[in-house]
């Protein structure tokens, strides 16, 4: 099996195929000459030669589901963190080699041209990139599923350092043009909001909106392995419903016709930044209910379509999914539709509704759990804030009758404010983590009094990630070596990485597993050398922490423990320390100050050491601007070493941690979400485990002195707070740090104080790890073949068996 093998057909027709495509495009659709074109214009001419195949198997699919009436999935989700589609679209068309050679005959190198296209940043971490990766999966298993979300003008902001702090400027992927979507008007929808509500003579309710915005639809084709199956993702754009207001125009009144205009704009701007503190934004409300109406109508347009009018069926044909509290609207949405324009009775249109919604929960912080107060709600949605009672009273008399009375924790509206997760829970048919420790501690925390009330309903179904973008395209050395060693059928049945297991104890297999690491490194140093102008050896151990910046994902705790080496390296410059790279990459939310806080100190810790002369390259601090997924894509192939180091309890899941095992990085990590799930694969001898246990940190915060304590009997954590206090590291100002420092010697709710010697303790046993290279190697090639379990292939056919009862069509 060589890497040619990949790619579909001949490779010979292929390069020939796409280099007459992309001249054809170049010209009848770009309308530009070869030899005038710029890079963009190369990547749309390359982008628009590949489409044509996608669109062929995209076509082919919806002819299949509507001829044999299959059950259909709708994943809504607010975010869908895609990066480059072109990516996807080569790695499943398997068109790599024969593009890189049709560009090369015009002249133009593959790997530029497929830089130019910027990444679809519609999401802002771990949740939107799983919704990214389930929709490839979806498409690469063949299961009939459609995303919605919404269009943002500007998604994820762009982040850049000045003076070490982070500065956010708008994102605009749009700016030179989209080639992957296909406008849909004829599906367009008007939604509205505020206004009235009244009954009429029968008693029937009648929403006379005080506004409307049209939800104009945008389709994205998702082509899955080898174009077998294409699903879609539908994206909705907010616009206005008229242009203007002829009337006042008219009257000459000039800028209050066009009002109704820029207040439609608005609403699909701009990504909302996830930012937990800035609760309760109307705008955010009017986004969720704005793509969610338009989606649920879609859905049932196309069901009526489908299947007929019997509503009552939709349980048979249709499964939505809530990805986290944030399309949970839909469900009252439903409700009403069936209703107001239906004729159901309320009762009969809960039941229909909770047969085809399902909600997955992605965070314990009891402060994300979105709430929003009931007269913001009756103001935008008084329809819906009235059937959310209906709701309530609904569950009410389900649980009276068999004898149950409600506690106030399951109540759905409570002080002023209606809670989501609660309404979610309510109106689910099932509700499930995305780990199994998460799930766990659901059942015991958040949301026990509704697991003892239905013990049936919370299943857990751990993440996974798609081995087609986060191996075979983002790590060639690995793909090849994995092609020559176990053939290819590791791409569609991740499984089959075990079939490494017996090439664990190959010297010469384990040689080229770390040589293949190493030309990942060399191509990541030559990157940060671009970015950073830092320096970073290849044969040092390349530590990586990436992932938004957050106090529970504690990146303050190494870099305390990056200033405790420093501290090491410096009274003993002569031992022979194994040289390391720490790595970090992630953006703060805007409003969250302290998590920018976090990131200035990282700068300046950098600053200080990156510049010592004791150091020698024996430690380097590196951290890249406007971390993305297509920088994810260059690190993680490259790291030796992955931090997973939350406070236990607190990561629901993560997904790096994944990606990192499968591209042949051990962890060190604590006992939280997936990571225990990757221990138990991998083996506790292949893994860098320290920490307190999500119950050890319960009781520890127990302790009133337990940060305290653990300073003092810590003189490496106390001497690095000590220098972040005093200014060691920010000589300009010596107290811009003191928030950071008193926080941690008082309160630590993190407990970065508690792990901290552990996890020094740790980082010397990846140290002593490090230096038997072939030991080292296996530990990594050990990762790679036992972490097939982590697909979202896996996870995607867990729920469409667990959850939506929704077949593949093959
Ligand atoms: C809420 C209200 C208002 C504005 C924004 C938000 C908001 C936006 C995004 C709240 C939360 C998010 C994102 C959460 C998230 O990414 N959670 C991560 O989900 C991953 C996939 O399941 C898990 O692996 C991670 O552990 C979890 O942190």
């Amino acid at each position: 099996m060589t890497p040619q093998d990949l790619s579909q057909g001949n490779l010979v027709d292929n390069v020939a195929f796409l280099r007459r495509e992309i001249d054809r495009r170049m010209r009848y659709v770009i309308g530009c000459e070869p030899g005038r074109a710029t890079l963009n214009d190369w990547r749309l001419a390359l982008a628009f030669s590949l489409r044509d195949r996608i669109v062929d198997s995209w076509l082919a699919s919806r002819r299949r589901v509507r001829e044999e009436g299959l059950k259909r999935v709708y994943y809504l989700s607010m975010e869908f963190l895609i990066g480059r589609l072109i990516s996807d679209a080569i790695t499943n068309l398997g068109l790599e080699e024969a593009s890189r050679q049709a560009l090369a005959s015009f002249g133009q190198d593959y790997d530029a041209v497929v830089a130019e296209e910027p990444d679809a940043a519609l999401g802002n971490g771990g949740l939107g990139r799983l919704a990214a990766c389930f929709l490839e999966s979806m498409a690469s298993i063949g299961l009939p599923a459609m995303g919605y979300g919404v269009r943002y003008d500007h998604g994820l902001f762009r982040q850049s350092f000045h003076d070490g702090w982070q500065v956010e400027s708008p994102e605009d992927w749009l700016k030179r043009r989209n080639p992957w979507e296909f406008e849909r008007p004829e599906d367009n929808q008007v939604i509205g909001f505020g206004g009235e509500m009244r009954e009429d003579a029968s008693g029937r309710a009648v929403w006379t909106p005080g506004e409307t915005v049209m939800a104009a639809a945008y389709d994205t084709p998702i082509v899955g392995w080898k174009a077998r199956w294409t699903d879609t993702l539908r994206l909705w754009a907010a616009k206005p419903t008229r242009i203007f207001d002829l009337e006042r125009f008219n009257r000459g009144d000039f800028l209050g016709a066009a009002e109704q205009a820029s207040l439609a704009q608005t609403l699909s701007r701009v990504l909302y930044p996830d930012d937990t503190t800035e609760h309760g934004r109307e705008l955010r409300l009017k986004q969720e209910y704005f793509f969610t109406a338009a989606s649920v109508r879609d859905i049932l347009a196309r069901f009526r379509d489908e299947h007929g009018d019997d509503l009552r069926k939709l349980p048979q044909k249709v499964a939505i999914q809530l990805n986290d509290t944030h399309p949970t609207i839909a469900a009252p949405e439903l409700v009403r539709i069936l209703v107001d324009e239906n004729g159901f009775e309320v009762d009969e249109a809960i039941e229909t509704a909770r047969g085809v919604l399902n909600y997955t929960n992605h965070t314990l912080l009891p402060e994300a759990l979105e709430r929003w107060s009931t007269s913001l709600m009756w103001r935008v949605l008084p329809r819906h804030m009235r059937l959310i009672e209906r709701i309530d009273d609904w569950h009410i008399r389900q649980n009276r009758a068999r004898g149950v009375e409600r506690p106030p924790s399951t109540w759905l509206i409570d002080h002023g404010e209606t809670r989501m997760g609660n309404l979610a829970f309510v109106m689910a048919n099932k509700v499930n983590g995305v780990s199994a420790l998460h799930t766990d501690l659901m059942k015991k925390t958040v949301f026990h009094d509704f697991h003892v009330m239905h013990p049936d309903r919370i299943v857990n179904q751990t993440n996974g990630v798609t081995p087609r973008r986060w191996l075979t395209a983002c790590n060639p050395p690995l793909r090849n070596l994995l092609l020559e060693t176990i053939g290819d059928g590791w791409t569609e049945d991740l499984g089959k990485l075990e079939d490494l297991e017996p090439h664990l104890k190959d010297s010469a297999f384990l040689e080229k597993f770390a040589a293949a690491k190493r030309e990942n490194k060399v191509r990541l140093s030559n990157w940060l050398k671009i970015r950073t102008g830092v320096e970073a050896d290849p044969d040092a151990l390349f530590d990586v922490q990436i992932k938004r910046i957050h106090e529970y994902k504690r990146q303050h705790l190494n870099l305390l423990e990056a200033i405790a080496h420093w501290n090491a390296i410096r009274r003993e410059p002569d031992r022979d320390w194994i040289p390391r790279v720490r790595i970090f990459g992630g953006k703060a939310a805007p409003g969250y100050a302290l998590a920018k806080q976090i990131i200035k100190l990282i700068n300046d810790v950098a600053k200080v050491i990156n510049a010592d002369p004791l150091m020698r390259g024996r430690l380097v601090i590196a951290y890249p601007e406007n971390y993305n997924v297509s920088a994810a894509e260059v690190i993680i192939p490259a790291a030796d070493l992955s931090e997973q180091i939350s406070t236990a309890g607190k990561e629901a899941s993560g997904t790096g941690n994944m990606k990192f095992a499968m591209n042949g990085a051990p962890t060190i990590g604590t006992l939280d979400g997936a990571n225990v799930e990757i221990r138990d694969l991998v083996g506790a001898d292949d893994f860098f485990l320290f920490g307190l246990t999500a119950e050890e940190a319960v009781e520890e915060r127990k302790r009133p002195d337990h940060a305290a304590a653990a300073i003092s009997a810590s003189p490496a954590l106390q001497e690095a707070i000590e220098q972040i206090a005093s200014g060691v590291f920010s000589p300009d100002d010596h107290h811009r740090f003191s928030a950071i420092a008193e926080n941690l010697r008082r309160y630590d709710y993190f407990l970065v104080c508690s792990d901290f010697d552990d996890y020094a303790a740790a980082q010397r046993r990846v140290d002593e790890a490090y230096r038997k290279p072939l030991e080292w190697a296996r530990m990594a090639a050990t990762n790679t073949a036992r972490v097939g379990w982590f697909s979202s292939d896996r996870t995607i056919r867990s729920y469409a068996r667990e959850v939506w009862t929704a077949d593949t069509a093959f």
